[in-house]
């Protein structure tokens, strides 16, 4: 089975743009209204990241690609968004609408928390003057509320849970504590680090205090579900200030500053042909300026100087951070023929997958299909001709060709 793409959380107060940050990156038409709670059921969307082509790097013409994109030298590789319901502070206790609907959110492997940094919305999500909602104070209080939801899921069973802990060799016991937990997408190591970190590795388990179990789960969650800051709404103003205070105050964060709206408007604008804009860069053109009024010209060279600013609007930027940098992960190509680097029918460079950093070449045989694992005999890294075993970890850009004593034909 090709590995599944990676399943981006979209969280945050209610009305600070996640729902225009999900359809910009998806391009899905949902509901975007300047009120509190205008989405209720999650919406899940394919959007992607952005690489350079394999085919660029090595001077080919072109490729073929078959579960991605090619766009101008750029490969843009599928990954799952789901855009939920706002929380606000004390959703925990029940406040707005609570804080169940994040259990849609469990097998996320990373949430981007979209901050108002306008500060234009207050605490309950109502639409207030730029400036005057704290936005670090924002921050702070919807991870708590995150922390609070995991929290409030792993602990559901634990005292019985600990005490089949407790019986059990430490080895064991940190398998069936995974076991319990894997439907939140936590992994083994996931939990193993947890208990060093915290210290509660050699602790009898049903002696944890409550706060214990607290702290292990706050690590755990950020471990498993790792937040990227995303500091929206920075076309307004007001935002600058806060970021730069932001910046400071949450040290040692990942903060992209992002206009979700302004990225909204280049996609639909570039859907309806009157500009070229790639997502992701930093600058577009206007394909059409006789289709355009003097009040749509002057908007989009506001958006152009913004861009100028940042680099571009942010979204394919806060996509590209979760993906390769939090998350570590890499594109590799698997080929059938190594020579012409095409699949069967004859397309080249048909696939990228996001694997995780790591990923040896037998793991990878096993996604491409378990029969070709059985029969693992060596893999070929395309670009160097070079024959490599079973263990050997594969690297970012990696074309490979695995060569199977049990292969289909
Ligand atoms: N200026 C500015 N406004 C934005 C930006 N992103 C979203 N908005 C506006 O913020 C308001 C709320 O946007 P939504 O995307 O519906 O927010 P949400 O977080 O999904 O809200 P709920 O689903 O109600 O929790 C709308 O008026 C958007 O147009 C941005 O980058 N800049
Ligand atoms: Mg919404």
């Amino acid at each position: 089975m090709p590995p599944p793409p990676p399943l981006i959380g979209i969280v945050g107060k209610t009305n600070v743009g996640k729902s225009t940050f999900f359809e910009a990156a998806t391009l899905i038409n949902v509901k975007i209204e300047n009120r509190p709670f205008v989405t209720i059921e999650p919406n899940i969307g394919i959007g992607y990241v952005r690489r350079r082509c394999a085919h660029v790097e090595l001077g080919l013409r072109k490729c073929d690609p078959v579960n991605s994109l090619c766009i101008k030298g750029y490969r843009f590789i599928p990954v799952k968004l789901m855009d939920v319901a706002g929380l606000i502070k004390g959703a925990h206790k029940g406040r707005g609408l609570g804080n169940k609907f994040m259990d849609s959110l469990r097998q996320a492997d990373v949430l981007l928390l979209i901050v108002d940094m306008s500060g234009s919305t207050n605490e309950e999500g109502l639409p207030v003057r730029p400036g005057t909602n704290d936005p670090v104070e924002e921050v702070r209080s919807i991870e708590f509320e995150i922390d609070e939801w995991f929290y409030g899921v792993i602990s559901k069973d634990w005292v019985r849970l600990a005490r089949s802990l407790d019986v059990l060799p430490p080895d064991k016991a940190v398998d069936l504590l995974a076991r319990r937990v894997s439907g939140l997408s936590i992994k083994r190591e996931h939990v193993v680090m947890a208990l060093r970190d915290t210290k509660l590795e050699h602790v009898k388990f049903s002696s944890w205090s409550i706060e214990e179990l607290k702290l292990f789960t706050k690590r755990l969650r950020s471990i498993s579900k790792p937040i990227v800051i995303i500091a929206n709404k920075m076309d307004i103003p007001e935002a600058q200030d806060n970021l730069r205070k932001a910046l400071k105050e949450l040290k040692g964060r990942t903060i992209i500053p992002v206009s979700a709206m302004y990225e909204l408007a280049l996609r639909r604008a570039s859907k309806c042909g009157l500009i070229d804009y790639i997502p992701g860069d930093a600058d577009f053109t206007i394909a059409k300026p006789q289709a355009l009024n003097k009040r749509q010209l002057d908007a989009l060279e506001r958006v152009r100087d913004f861009m100028r600013r940042y680099g571009g609007t942010g979204v394919q930027q806060a996509l590209n951070t979760a993906v390769f940098n939090v998350l570590k992960m890499i594109a590799v190509y698997p080929v059938e023929d190594p020579h012409k680097l095409t699949d069967h029918a004859g397309h080249v460079l048909p696939d990228a997958y996001l694997v995780r950093e790591g990923v040896t070449a037998i793991e990878l045989a096993s996604m491409i299909h378990t029969d070709l694992a059985k029969g693992f005999l060596y893999a070929i890294l395309a670009k160097s001709g070079k024959k490599v075993g079973a263990s050997h970890a594969l690297r970012d850009g990696d074309i490979v060709k695995i060569v199977s004593a049990t292969a289909r034909h």
